[in-house]
């Protein structure tokens, strides 16, 4: 074997062990200055009870957007909502439009800001996959991939 093969084949190599990671971290960059990141949701018990999935969305921008609405085709009615805790009681309101400040980034997280699918029009199994559109009212629609975890999960490193 002589170096350049050898070379190629440390390429080749490191190429599989990058991999796995670029596609865990499920990372879609839109058009313009926002990258969603993280994506995950939990698998669904039926489709009796609503779904809910959380994801980054980091703006590399030097302008704010907003999430107005998001979409997917596993949901009759989607919409982000925030947990929040008042007198030690844990409720969740409709969250309406969700500003996204330039340089920064928002979080929808377990405890916190979520998007929530109610009249789900079939049950997310762990390990599938699904689509899921944000609408931003300056990116506009930004089409993602949200793997399903488990029942329990917290976080897709926990996986
Ligand atoms: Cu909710």
């Amino acid at each position: 074997m002589n170096k350049f093969m050898l070379l190629k084949l440390m390429a080749f190599a490191i190429t599989l062990s990058i991999l796995p990671t670029s596609f865990a971290s499920a990372e879609k960059v839109s058009d313009g200055p926002l990258v969603i990141e993280a994506p995950w949701a939990r698998a669904s018990i039926g489709t009796k009870r609503p779904a809910v999935v959380f994801l980054n969305i980091r703006n590399q921008g030097d302008a704010a957007d907003v999430l107005t609405a998001v979409e997917t085709p596993v949901s009759g009615r989607a919409s982000v909502h925030r947990s929040q805790i008042t007198n030690g009681i844990a409720s969740m309101t409709m969250a309406g439009p969700v500003k996204i400040p330039a340089n920064s980034e928002v979080r929808l997280a377990p405890g916190g800001l979520h998007i929530m699918l109610m009249m789900l029009k079939k049950t997310l199994v762990k390990g599938k996959d699904f689509s899921l559109t944000l609408v931003f009212k300056k990116t506009g629609r930004v089409e993602i991939t949200v793997p399903v975890l488990s029942v329990g999960a917290r976080g897709p490193e926990q996986e």
